[in-house]
Parts: structure tokens; C-alpha cells; sequence
């Protein structure tokens, strides 16, 4: 799926701003039937939960309406107009006056509606946009809905953050010639000091396509004809962590002399290439050692809503920390979010919203009797189909960019339950034939070891989450780092797969300070990052570290959380807590390559 951009046959309007804004609890039926009777106006972008006072807000469950004006350019005439909804998160549908126009499940994907029909260029529209933050064991992320004694709705979930909800990101129209591109595929390769550019573009209706590559200067390097093909590029400059270089792939719909465009979309890429050899991790035929973090996206007063001082910012420490990497823990984050790490040669681990498929983490955490994960009253083909689903809006929105490097399709589920298997294979099958060029990943639960683990030989990557010093051998470090080593040891010598520590950590609370090794101080922090560290680095098939978490980040209630879950490096207005200047040291020291002479 493309996404909107303005070219000099497309035109582009950006709707956020403030919308009107009603739970479904305070409107009518029928709210997208006439302006929307409320008091209230709500932030797009922003999750709503967090603007406003009343907790019935915050806490409701089930639809919430947004609605504005929108006048249709009056140039648009000849055009069709597209609806745009960057995110809703999690179910959302779309109302142009009276008609549903489109309907989508999965809060964090896009999704569009051709809206030609309804609407008239310079005319008003009234559009209406309904979001449900509903989860249940058929939805991705899953959650329960209970009904308490007094008849109120409860919402529950197998995640730690919270369940922000609303349009936490754009809303576009935008114009398309009738006759149009649809998609474009591109999949780059490096042979000697060329590189290889193979491209697919997918039109609306049969045409004559023309594909011209230009470099970032905008000279044009190659050119083809055809909705398929491939280019060479000479003396190609590779996209490389730390040093990006984006060509664009320009599409043209031509007509028969080749002298009017019909249309034309400029798709930026990166020619790079992964692969997975024995226990290494690969780019451009070098190995790469991950060094970043797990995020969130979570910032005060917008809950998930994208906001580019953020993104600015967070690019910024990440880069002053040493991270060349990031995990979109746990759900696709926004495309700028994505664009910018393309721009800016970060590597990103991207992730599907499949977190909490497990239910002996609740068991654990609750004390309730444990139900099994994998079950027709549980997780079951429902699920599965959501969590394909999950996977191919994923792909097919993430495909192009040369940041991504590789596809992480669940985090922490009970792989080592009963079923796991065979939930997963079908998924794993799905991801490789989607994308046959970046390998696949999940991300282990602590439950699940080298031994008992039933999914790690489908992948190519294991990532794996560990909490020794935290929740397990709490405030013994030396101990933590004796688990650590062996629990890793243990994976690398059964599956011989490069490993990414992809979660460790330990909640600190900033200004807490002690001269012993006590959990929740900021020395603990340092030094049970600087244990784990240790241990990594006695383990060759060890190919990165992710610390959790990047910055500090709202959560559910709960007696394990204290205002959120406070294992950021950098405060939720992200200031930086000593182990940022620990990780600083160690990260630009490492430069992306393994510590060397250690690994065994
Ligand atoms: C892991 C989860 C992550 C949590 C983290 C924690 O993957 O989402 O926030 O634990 O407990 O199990 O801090």
C-alpha cells in the first residue's frame, strides 16, 4: 500500500486538527447521521484517553465518534478522491454523510476508501470516523471484556502498556487519476559495486508504465519500461546503518507516444541487503550487532498519537545513546516513524501488534488457574486469521524500506505451550512467502527455553526477552549473570541461529540512589545492564542488544506498576537516567561490531 504523497499528478489535504469527538455512551445511534451532538473536540493526531478529565473517557469501552467538515478541492473534478486513515486504533469505520465508506480492523495499520462517488470537488462533506478499542482473544493485540457487578463494562488485556485508543495518527483525502498506481514493490540486491533493482508496479487498470531511478540528487541513474522488472545501478552507493542513501523509484502511467504521464508516484528505497549466515546477522554482506532499544510509543497527553518533535527527539537520543536499532515493540509504528529511520540509516526490527498471546503470563501474574494458550476457546483459527491479517498489512505497508530488516511477527507468546506449533508454522510460511528476502523473528518469553521452546527452529533470528536481576534473581546481580549466560548458551548451542537480546531491563525510578545494588536506583540500573552485558559478550551467537525500554511509558493499572512501567533509559520526558550515560560509553565504543576476542 502506497503512501499518499503529492506528486504532479496527485494532490494531497491533511486533516488532522481538532475533530469533534462523543463516545458512543453520549450520542445517539446513528452519530454519523448529522453533526455530531457534543460538547467536545479531540486531538488528531492523539489517542483520546488522555484529553480529558472525565474518566468515563478515559475508561470507556467500546466506539467513540470523530467528525469534521472537509471540502473537496474544487480542482479535483476529473480525479478520484481517496479517504486516508493512517491508524484506528483498534477497529475503526469511516462515514462520508450517511454512507459507510470503509471498515477496518487492526489499530495500527492504514487503510482507504475511494470515495468518488460520494463526494463533489469544491463541495463539503461531513466525515465520521468510529473507533473501537475493543479486544478480545479473536482481535491483535488480544484482550478479555468483562462485565462488572454494577453492569460496567471492563476491558482486559495480556499487555503491560496501556490501551490508548482513537486516531492517534493522520487523516488524509487525497486525488488520484482515474487511471492509477496502486502499488510498487521493490527488492534491491548488490553484486560487485552495482546494484540490482527489481521492481513491480501494480495499476489499476492495464497500462503502459515507465520506471525511471534517480539518485539523491535526482539524477536519473536508470530507467525501464514495464510494470515488472529490473535496472542495474553502476557504481551504486549501498543504504548502510549509520550511512543511509535513498534512491527513488519514479512510476509513470504513459500513454501510447510516451509524451502525457498520467500519473506518477516517486517511491524512495534503499539498496541493501540482508542475510542470515550461521549465527551471524548480515547487511551488505558485513555482520551487523544491533545496539538500541525497544520502544513504545507513548508520550504524555497524547498517549500514542505520532507527533514529529517526538520522532525528532527520539532519533536524537537514540543516536547520542549509540543505538543504531530499534524494535517497533509491540505494533507498527507510524510511517514517519519509518521514513525517518530510512532517512537516517537506523535499523529497525519491525513488529506485528501480537503481544499477550499467552496465558500462562497471566496465570503467573493474576494467581488465577492457567487456561491453555492455544484452544478453541482461547486462542484459536480466529486469532490466527487476525494474526495473519496483522501480518500482511504489515508487509505490505513496511515492504520498501530499506530500514527494515527483518519481520517480528509475535512478542512473547507461549511458545512453549501445547499448540504453539502449529498456530505458528502457517504464520511463518506466510511471513517468508510475503517477503522471501528479510528473515523472520518473535520475540521468547522467559517461560519458554532452548529446551522446552516448540516454534524456535521455524525462525531465523531468536530474540530473546530476559528479566535476570529483575523479576527473577531480583537484586542479586551475580546471579542474574551466571542465568543470563547460561540460558543464552543454551539457545545458541541447540539452534546454532544468530541471537538479539531483544528485551532486559530493570524499573528505575529517577533520583533514587544507593551505594548497593538496590533494584529500583539508578546505579542498579547501570549495573544490571553492565552484568548482562557481560554475559553477552562471552557468547559469539550473541548479535545484538536491545535494552527495555527506551523511555519510561504508561501502563494499565496494576500493583507491578508504579505510574507506568519505569524501565526507560530516559524518563517519559526523556530525560536521561545514568544507565543512558552507561550505554552511551559501551554503544559508541561498539560501533555496531561484536566486541571481538571475547565471544566463545
Ligand atoms: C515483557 C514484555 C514487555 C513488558 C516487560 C516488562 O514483552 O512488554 O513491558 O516484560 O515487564 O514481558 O517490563
Amino acid at each position: 500500500m502506497l503512501k499518499p504523497r503529492s506528486t504532479a499528478t496527485r494532490e494531497l489535504v491533511n486533516l488532522d486538527g481538532l475533530w469533534r469527538f462523543a463516545t458512543a455512551t453520549a450520542v445517539g445511534e446513528r452519530p454519523w447521521a448529522g453533526p455530531l451532538d457534543t460538547p467536545l473536540e479531540a486531538a488528531v493526531p492523539a489517542s483520546y484517553n488522555d484529553l480529558f478529565t472525565d474518566s468515563a473517557i478515559r475508561d470507556h469501552v467500546g466506539w467513540v465518534w470523530y467528525q469534521r467538515l472537509v471540502r473537496v478541492p474544487r480542482g479535483w473534478s476529473e480525479d478520484r478522491v481517496i479517504v486516508r486513515v493512517d491508524a484506528a486504533t483498534h477497529q475503526g469505520q469511516v462515514y462520508v454523510d450517511d454512507s459507510l465508506v470503509a471498515e477496518h480492523v487492526g489499530g495500527y495499520t492504514p487503510f482507504e476508501a475511494d470515495i468518488t462517488q460520494y463526494v463533489s470537488a469544491g463541495q463539503e462533506f461531513r466525515l465520521t470516523i468510529g473507533v473501537n478499542n475493543e479486544l478480545t482473544n479473536t482481535t491483535i493485540p488480544p484482550g478479555r471484556i468483562t462485565v462488572t457487578q454494577d453492569g460496567c463494562r471492563k476491558q482486559t488485556y495480556l499487555h503491560d502498556f496501556y490501551n490508548y485508543a482513537g486516531l492517534a495518527r493522520s487523516v488524509w483525502l487525497y486525488s488520484v487519476p482515474s487511471v492509477c498506481i496502486e502499488d510498487i514493490s521493490i527488492v534491491t540486491g548488490l553484486d560487485g559495486t552495482s546494484g540490482t533493482v527489481e521492481y513491480e508496479v501494480e495499476t489499476s487498470a492495464p497500462a503502459t508504465v515507465r520506471v525511471r531511478v534517480l539518485d539523491a540528487s535526482g539524477a536519473e541513474v536508470a530507467a525501464s519500461e514495464g510494470t515488472s522488472g529490473s535496472v542495474r545501478l553502476e557504481d551504486v552507493t549501498p543504504w548502510r546503518p549509520g550511512a543511509a542513501y535513498l534512491y527513488e523509484l519514479v512510476a509513470e502511467i504513459v500513454d501510447g507516444d510516451g509524451e502525457t504521464v498520467g500519473d506518477t508516484y516517486a517511491q524512495p528505497f534503499g539498496v541493501r541487503t540482508v542475510e542470515v549466515r550461521g549465527t551471524q546477522f548480515l547487511i551488505n554482506g558485513e555482520p551487523f550487532y544491533f545496539t538500541g532499544f525497544g520502544k513504545h510509543e507513548d508520550t504524555a497527553v497524547r498517549g500514542k498519537g505520532h507527533d514529529d518533535a517526538y520522532l525528532v527527539h527520539d532519533f536524537q537520543l537514540m543516536e547520542w545513546t549509540g543505538a543504531n536499532s530499534f524494535r517497533t515493540s509491540h505494533y507498527p509504528y507510524a510511517e514517519e516513524v519509518m521514513d525517518f529511520a530510512d532517512r537516517h540509516g537506523i535499523v529497525v526490527i519491525d513488529e506485528t501488534a501480537a503481544v499477550g498471546l499467552n496465558l500462562a503470563v497471566e496465570a503467573g501474574l493474576t494467581g488465577a488457574p492457567q487456561r491453555p494458550t492455544f484452544s478453541p476457546d482461547t486462542f484459536n483459527d480466529e486469532t490466527r486469521a487476525a494474526h495473519a491479517q496483522a501480518i500482511r498489512e504489515l508487509i505490505t505497508r513496511d515492504k520498501n524500506h530499506p530500514s527494515v530488516v527483518m519481520w517480528c511477527i509475535a512478542n512473547e507468546p507461549s511458545s512453549n505451550e501445547e499448540g504453539a506449533r502449529e498456530y505458528f508454522e502457517p504464520l511463518v510460511e506466510l511471513t517468508r512467502k510475503l517477503d522471501p528476502t528479510r528473515p523472520v523473528t518473535y520475540a521468547a518469553v522467559m517461560f519458554a527455553t532452548s529446551d522446552n521452546d516448540r516454534i524456535a527452529e521455524l525462525f531465523d533470528v531468536l530474540c530473546i526477552n530476559r528479566y535476570y536481576g529483575w523479576y527473577i534473581a531480583t537484586g542479586d546481580l551475580a546471579t542474574a549473570e551466571t542465568y543470563m549466560e547460561g540460558d543464552l548458551r543454551g539457545w545458541a548451542e541447540k539452534f546454532g541461529k544468530p541471537l538479539i537480546m531483544s528485551e532486559y531491563g530493570a524499573d528505575t525510578m529517577p533520583g533514587l540512589h544507593s551505594v548497593w545494588d538496590q533494584p529500583w536506583t539508578e546505579e542498579y540500573q547501570a549495573a544490571y545492564l553492565a552484568a548482562s552485558h557481560r554475559a553477552f559478550d562471552r557468547i559469539e551467537a550473541v548479535v545484538g542488544e536491545h535494552v527495555w525500554n527506551f523511555a519510561d511509558f504508561q501502563t494499565s493499572h496494576g500493583i507491578h506498576r508504579v505510574d507506568g512501567n519505569k524501565k526507560g533509559v530516559f524518563t517519559r520526558d526523556r530525560r536521561p537516567k545514568t544507565a543512558a550515560h552507561s550505554l552511551r560509553q559501551r554503544w559508541r565504543e561498539l560501533g555496531g561490531r561484536k566486541p571481538s576476542g571475547e565471544g566463545s
